[in-house]
């Protein structure tokens, strides 16, 4: 999509020409993407309850939802909830889910986070979204997933990140535009994805995480994955 010079450079947006890069680019640009995944489906079988509630908010394709089918089969009356504002994202995961032995356990919802009631819940996955909701809305979406989630339920949340040090900030910046370019994307195409991704992505560091999750009612927070400036994080309630 950034392969060849764009007179102007709009604002990153889910749409279907994303869509149609989507699983190519994430393994791309986000270190350790298909482990995330995979131990986010995991960390689900630990914390799933009989006639809870799982939610991946910010699903994209659903692979997190997918990767959390067998949480919510290993539990009584399990399901799970998949949220996605962009209309393009939701039809292309629609057709997975057809084909998706959980087919019948996960419910697609178009809509804005926002909108949605977290109720019930042992497993709240959002995945590299809360760095796309507006700064100012974080603080109350944490404190309404805390609110959500039952005693002993998990926030499982993998971010981009920044660092407070500007010489931390720098080495893992270039860190990460190492990865990419060992990864096939060229200089312009990552600079070009950086300028779309500008004011679109906003990163907090790991104290401001930290800080809005403690205020936001959970007892304790670590990182259980870490590659540059790609932090997962998991919320105790
Ligand atoms: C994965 N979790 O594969 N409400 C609902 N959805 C939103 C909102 C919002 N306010 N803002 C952004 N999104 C996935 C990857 S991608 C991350 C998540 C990335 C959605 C947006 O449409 C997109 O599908 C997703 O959040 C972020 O693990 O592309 O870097």
């Amino acid at each position: 999509m950034y392969a060849t010079p764009l007179g102007h450079i709009d604002g990153f947006s889910f749409n279907a020409d994303v869509v149609r890069v989507f699983p190519d680019m994430l393994k791309r640009s986000i270190p350790g993407y298909q482990t995330i995944i995979a131990q986010t489906g995991l960390l689900a079988e630990r914390y799933a309850r009989a006639q809870t509630r799982l939610y991946d908010l910010g699903c994209s394709l659903g692979a997190t939802a997918f990767a959390m089918g067998p949480a919510a089969r290993s539990q009584m009356d399990c399901e799970i909830i998949a949220v996605d504002n962009s209309p393009a994202m939701i039809t292309q995961c629609q057709t997975h889910l057809a084909a998706s032995p959980d087919r019948d356990r996960i419910h697609l919802l178009e809509s804005d986070i926002n909108g949605v009631a977290i109720e019930r819940a042992s497993v709240v996955a959002m995945n590299f979204t809360l760095q796309f909701i507006p700064p100012t809305e974080r603080q109350a979406l944490m404190a309404r997933i805390g609110d959500g989630l039952l005693p002993g339920g998990a926030l499982v949340l993998p971010e981009k990140i920044r660092f407070e040090d500007a010489r931390q900030q720098a080495l893992h910046t270039d860190m990460y535009h190492a990865f990419k370019q060992a990864n096939g994307y060229s200089e312009l195409e990552i600079s070009q994805k950086r300028t779309a991704l500008e004011n679109v992505l906003i990163a907090d560091t790991l104290a401001m995480h930290r800080e809005r999750l403690m205020q936001a009612g959970f007892s304790s927070v670590e990182v259980w994955f870490q590659c540059f400036n790609f932090a997962s994080m998991i919320a105790l309630k």
